[in-house]
């Protein structure tokens, strides 16, 4: 008995021993742990997210961002997948990406916390079996109000957003298929359509409601609402969230010609040439308080089950941050319009022409 307990106190002495001296080589490993190359949308991680990512890992991540799907299309096809090894597109451009042999193929054996993504969002046209994409954020783009300045009522709809009370004072998203998708909603299409004649008739309403625009961006969103340069027009739920933080009299609205749904996902690029400690990095943010974190700061809608759970009562029943089933009635998701996609970027070029 004694002499079993001395050799066991032995060997956790030993252990102990081994444990210490493999400290300093474990600090080296982290240390040459490599990098991780992440183009994201901007305001989509927060700092200290990735900081700690670091910390855990010994993984350095080299970030930069992108405000459209188009810009991060744009340069991954000249760097034919190179030079990053995760980049985060919208649903509508993960079909294509794969096409073009953009992306890699997931080992999902290497992903930790896929079980924690809510499956309705999962196994989707434009990547079955996700195959591709694991998804990071959804939500949506509605209308946003400031009530101090529109009566409540005055605007229930897309298609409001041409009255001439107005005019001078409205938000227009730079986002392509989301101000284009708004417009088809508006005219009564899909915003899916791949009929020339609806894009047609989407563009037309875009060019009459460019005379009532005051700011057409994506970044500067926020600020115009906020500083109230806007009174009326589109957002993003999340971005919303975020400017009544700082103007109370902000309201998000859900159009009744439904809203634009977009989902962001994680995709590996076909060049990456740092795969697995791009996995640790997927694997990392699918954690529930990892996903938790970035929901809270961008307050856009997890995908995550497991972060849902860790919401307040609160945060629960905001409608802008997790819409109920009749916020969304109507809605559509983005998606893939194939070969009429060059119709869209002629008309939105044109539109942006205009002065
Ligand atoms: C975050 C961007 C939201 C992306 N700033 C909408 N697809």
């Amino acid at each position: 008995m004694k002499r079993t307990l001395v050799v066991a106190l032995a060997g956790l002495a030993f252990g102990f021993a081994h444990l210490f001296t493999a400290t300093p080589a474990v600090l080296a490993a982290k240390k040459n742990a490599g990098e991780v190359v992440v183009y994201n949308w901007s305001e989509y991680i927060p700092q200290d997210v990735l900081d700690d990512f670091t910390e855990e890992t010994g993984i350095k991540v080299v970030y930069s961002t992108y405000e459209s799907n188009e810009a991060m299309y744009a340069k991954v096809k000249v760097l034919r997948g190179k030079s990053y090894d995760i980049v985060v597109p919208s649903t509508y451009f993960i079909d294509l990406m794969i096409k073009d042999g953009l992306l890699r193929k997931l080992d999902h054996s290497k992903i930790a916390g896929f079980e924690n993504i809510d499956p309705k969002l999962l196994n989707q046209a434009y990547d079955p079996g996700n195959a591709y994409s694991i998804p990071y954020m959804w939500g949506s783009m509605g209308i946003m109000i400031n009530t101090k300045y529109v009566k409540p009522g005055a605007i229930t709809k897309w298609s409001d957003l041409l009255k001439p009370e107005f005019k001078g004072k409205v938000m227009l998203s730079d986002d392509a298929r989301d101000s284009m998708g708004a417009a088809l909603k508006a005219t009564g299409k899909s915003a899916n359509s791949t009929d020339p004649a609806d894009i047609e008739a989407a563009y037309d309403f875009l060019v009459k409601l460019r005379g009532s625009v005051r700011v057409f961006d994506i970044t500067a969103s926020k600020q115009a609402f906020v500083g109230e340069e806007v009174t009326v027009g589109t957002s993003w739920n999340g971005d919303a969230l975020v400017a009544q933080e700082e103007n109370d009299a902000l309201e998000y609205i859900y159009p009744e010609e439904g809203a634009i749904v977009w989902v962001d996902s994680f995709a590996i690029t076909s060049g990456a040439a740092n795969v697995e400690n791009a996995y640790a990095f997927i694997s990392y943010l699918l954690r529930p308080e990892v996903a938790l974190r970035c929901m809270e700061e961008y307050q856009y809608s997890t995908p995550n089950l497991g972060a849902l759970e860790l919401l307040d009562e609160d945060q629960l029943n905001n409608r802008t941050l997790n819409p109920a089933a009749e916020d969304l009635k109507n809605s559509e998701t983005l998606l893939g319009v194939g070969q009429a996609q060059t119709i869209y970027d002629r008309y939105w070029e044109r539109l942006k022409a205009i002065k």
